[in-house]
């Protein structure tokens, strides 16, 4: 067998290319992390080879004795990790996941009811520019102008208006906790299933660092990336036996063929290493470094979105007259530091400009880094963002983000 460099020397060299750029790189994208070594040869098995439509022990293919048992294991360590009594494993990421958990509740057409995404609901919890605004009748509620946390309020009152099928609650930037209990009380006044996509906190929420929506949603969606630190997938979790049948369905035959075995086995993998003590000082360390970068760049005089986070992200918000999150997003990039830009809640810029950033811990912590490294990143990004116009300044910053990923390596 060759190797990838002799067979495709190009790819093999943008691969080494990625790998340096990810060492001497500092991540803030909140939903990004760094996979062990286990988990990636997990990927890169002989399980990519395989088809096995169905689920297991009831394929449409032969050859799958060793997918069920990896997809058994897989589905058996998502239940232990979770505490929840069904879980689908064969969402090919998050989008998907959330489009089989609608689709198994609701009919095309129905109405959704989620967070909007400038106040940091997800594409698919009813934007229209997702398949959850132009198949379903989505309506959005926002965060209080004033706290930037969940109105309930507004919550209830549309709830109350609009009668939807389905309530999405959990989130892809807002840095508070999710107080489930209040949106299952919201779901019941109107008759409405709860889904809680939990793609951004599942680390957290096996690490003890946020509470579990399990046993109070009727369904719970989530990725396997992001705090979880596995592969890129989804897993749908419920402990309504009916709902759980209708979940299979969708996946499959409804809107995925055969499942990527090779993924399969690294989530199994992924979900082994998060049930370990180990994994859970990590889950700790995420929201205690967050906290830390957050003070940092309030005594740096930049504001953040509610005043701070209690999860691993945060959202730095440079308001109308301050500079662009893109312009930000470039000036930070070009020293080191990788973040996202992000729509702020009283946005005013285009989705592609916006007016602020976003910023997490999972990738610094996996890395390593607690909270001393947090105050100088704090300080560095505050310096970046005050220096952004001179190109002397923001050279002699990269050096010193250089030295410091040096001490941290990627796993
Ligand atoms: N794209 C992910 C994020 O960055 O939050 C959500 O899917």
């Amino acid at each position: 067998m060759k190797s990838l460099k002799d067979v495709d020397k190009k790819v093999a060299e943008l691969i080494k290319k990625e790998e340096k750029r990810q060492r001497q790189d500092i991540n803030l994208i909140p939903s990004e992390n760094y996979t062990s070594r286990a988990v990636r040869e997990a990927l890169g098995s002989v399980f990519t080879n395989k088809y096995s439509e169905g689920y297991p022990f009831k394929r449409y293919y032969a050859g799958n004795k060793f997918v069920d048992e990896v997809e058994s294991l897989a589905i058996e360590r998502a239940k232990k990790l979770f505490g929840v009594g069904f879980a689908n494993v064969q969402g090919l990421s998050g989008s998907p996941a959330n489009m089989a958990a609608y689709l198994a509740l609701a009919e095309v057409g129905d109405t959704i009811m989620g967070m909007s995404l400038v106040s940091g609901g997800h594409l698919t919890h009813g934007s229209p520019v997702s398949f959850s605004g132009k198949l379903f009748n989505a309506v959005s509620y926002t965060v209080d102008p004033k706290t930037e946390l969940i109105d309930f309020n507004e919550v209830a009152k549309l709830a109350k208006k609009h009668r939807p099928k389905i309530i999405v609650c959990g989130f892809t930037a807002y840095p508070r906790i999710v107080p489930w209990k209040k949106f299952r009380e919201v779901a019941d006044s109107v008759g409405a299933y709860l889904l809680a996509d939990i793609a951004h906190i599942a680390g957290l929420i096996v690490a003890g660092v946020h509470t579990s929506p399990v046993g109070v949603a009727d369904v719970v969606t989530t990725t396997t990336h992001k705090t979880l630190r596995g592969p890129r997938g989804a897993i749908i979790m419920t402990n309504n036996e009916e709902l759980a049948q209708k979940i299979d369905k969708t996946v499959f035959p409804g809107l995925q063929g055969g499942p990527h075995d090779n993924t399969t086995a690294a989530i199994a993998v992924a979900l082994k290493e998060a049930s370990t003590a180990s994994f859970k000082k990590y889950g700790v360390q995420i929201v205690k470094n967050a906290k830390v970068l957050a003070s940092f760049l309030s005594k740096n005089n930049l504001r953040l979105v509610s005043g701070g986070t209690d999860t691993h992200l945060m959202l730095v918000d440079f308001g109308e007259k301050g500079p662009t999150g893109k312009e930000v997003q470039e000036a930070l990039n070009r020293c080191g530091i990788v973040v996202n830009k992000n729509t702020v809640p009283r946005e005013t810029r285009k989705p592609f400009v916006t007016s602020g950033i976003r910023l997490g811990t999972p990738a610094v912590t996996t890395r390593g880094m607690k909270e001393k490294e947090m105050e100088k990143i704090g300080n560095l990004i505050a310096d970046i963002i005050g220096n952004r116009a001179q190109e002397k300044k923001l050279k002699e910053i990269a050096g010193q983000i250089k030295l410091l990923t040096t001490r941290f390596p990627v796993p």
